[in-house]
């Protein structure tokens, strides 16, 4: 009975699946409101989450209601699947049969907001988009941001260490965060819900919970630092002489003492993807080589700046076309293109999607090599390269030919694309995974590139931290 549920783990203790005896425990610690069961599971779970096989999901309403979840399921043997929107990529919360989703949508409150000490205390449960909207009421910025973030939960977002559209500019998920509350594999509550930007005390936690998806612990609190808001954002789409010129027009910005906050590349095709539904219209000329979204953090004299810098890069060919946002309706519209491609590869369905990152200098090489490499391998399937190039990551899609589904491939493409992406991003000195994480697509990557040292050194953290292997088993660490 308990074999076929979940799979013993070397090293680890073997899981039980949650008996009713469990069941009753656990609604007992959380009251009838705080465990749903069976098919009512599918309801309380966003998207993504019906790929999951357990039939049981903990709603607790506070950090203590967590802590006492995780002492019942480590001394049950219990495994803990933490779900925030469900908004990943990887499989993270694709929880296997017999564990336990653990769901901190109920735990969705904003406790503070200080604009003097320039931070906001929220529950993981809070929606990224929430969190923001509090920020803009005290007239301050949480910068973090990126397409999912009117489903995706802070929680989730800080688990995974999510990027996003500035991290060019203010980092991903880790560098926003001065504190974190979270619950122990054990079931013990950790304050350190810290309020200050220099913390030197001893070894960094937090960060090692930021960015591990729920397998060492449970994050239910954060303290977020706030930036000022921007005057003004101005947005710009130019079309871009090749793929080759974007990181140069990056720096010739920069350089003019722009601050760039946003620069997002539709690499060949991008656009025309964004473009395919029919509903909405090209800035500028669609059939150039690559395209590029730029958003600056603006004060009175940047607009001027930026048209400006543009106005020297027409001339000396870099790009071909460039269309300065006169209004925020139109901005708004410039930003559902990018989000349009994400769509639009939703759309077409991929045969595979890497999601790397290369030094900005070797942006263009890495591209080429690719392009190069797919030539022998690809056939009619489409290669759609965009992203955050200003910060290095890139979504490499490879999308069926066109009327094809991905299932019409050729038989091991996917496998040879992902080797291709991979081996040429850590050749460069990049990564293989740089923003969407491990989850449970990307296990056998980790494997594989990752320098043995840090991988034995990862699995001591994991069991140091979660001996009895209960937390989001089969994720990052088998
Ligand atoms: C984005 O930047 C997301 O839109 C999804 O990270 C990227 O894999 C993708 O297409
Ligand atoms: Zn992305």
């Amino acid at each position: 009975h308990r074999a076929s549920l979940c799979k013993a783990r070397s090293g680890y203790q073997m899981l039980n699946p949650i008996s009713e005896r469990i069941a009753a425990r656990i609604e007992g610690a959380l009251g009838p409101r705080g465990l749903v069961e069976g098919e009512a599971v599918a309801p309380h779970a966003p998207y993504g989450v019906p790929a999951s096989q357990a039939l049981h999901m903990a709603r607790p309403s506070s950090t203590a209601e967590v802590a006492h979840v995780l002492r019942i399921c480590a001394e049950e043997r219990i495994g803990v699947v933490p779900l925030g929107g469900a908004t990943g990529f990887v499989g993270g919360t694709r929880a296997p049969q017999g564990t336990l989703l653990l769901s901190m949508a109920r735990m969705n409150t904003i406790r503070a907001i200080e604009p003097a000490n320039g931070c906001i205390e929220v529950e993981a449960g809070c929606l990224l988009a929430n969190a923001q909207a509090a920020a803009m009421d005290a007239s301050m910025s949480l910068s973090l941001s990126f397409g999912a973030e009117g489903s995706a939960q802070i929680g989730g977002a800080l688990a995974t260490n999510a990027g996003g559209f500035r991290a060019l500019r203010f980092g991903s998920a880790r560098d926003i965060c001065l504190g974190i509350e979270a619950v122990t594999s054990d079931g013990a509550i950790w304050n350190g819900l810290r309020k200050v930007r220099k913390d030197n005390t001893g070894y960094d936690l937090k960060h090692l919970l930021i960015g591990s998806e729920g397998t060492l612990a449970v994050i239910c609190a954060a303290v977020l630092r706030l930036d000022p808001k921007p005057v003004q954002r101005i947005c710009a789409v130019v079309a871009l002489q090749s793929e080759g010129v974007t990181i140069g027009l990056l720096r010739q910005l920069q350089g003019a003492g722009a601050v760039v906050s946003a620069f997002e590349l539709f690499g060949e095709g991008g656009l025309a993807l964004a473009l395919e539904d029919g509903s909405a219209m090209a800035p500028v000329n669609v059939d150039a080589a690559a395209h590029a979204l730029i958003e600056i953090d603006a004060d009175a004299g940047s607009r001027s700046l930026l048209e400006a810098t543009l106005a020297k890069a027409l001339e000396s060919g870099i790009i071909s076309d460039a269309v300065v946002a006169q209004s925020e309706a139109q901005r708004a519209r410039f930003w559902q293109l990018r989000e349009a491609t994400t769509d639009g590869i939703g759309r077409a369905g991929w045969i595979a999607s890497a999601d790397v990152s290369v030094p900005l200098g070797e942006l263009a090489a890495y591209l080429s090599d690719i392009r190069e490499g797919l030539k022998q391998e690809a056939g009619a399937a489409r290669f759609i390269a965009y992203g955050h190039a200003g910060d290095g990551n890139l979504h490499l899609n490879l999308l069926p030919a066109k009327g094809e589904t991905p299932e019409q491939a050729p038989v091991g493409l996917d496998a040879r694309f992902y080797r291709l992406c991979y081996s040429q991003a850590m050749r460069r000195s990049g990564s293989f995974s740089a923003e969407h994480g491990i989850g449970r697509t990307k296990m056998s990557a980790l494997a594989h590139y990752l320098d043995p040292v840090e991988l034995a050194l990862m699995k001591s953290v994991k069991h140091a931290l979660d001996p009895l292997g209960i937390m989001n088993p089969g994720v990052i660490i088998d």
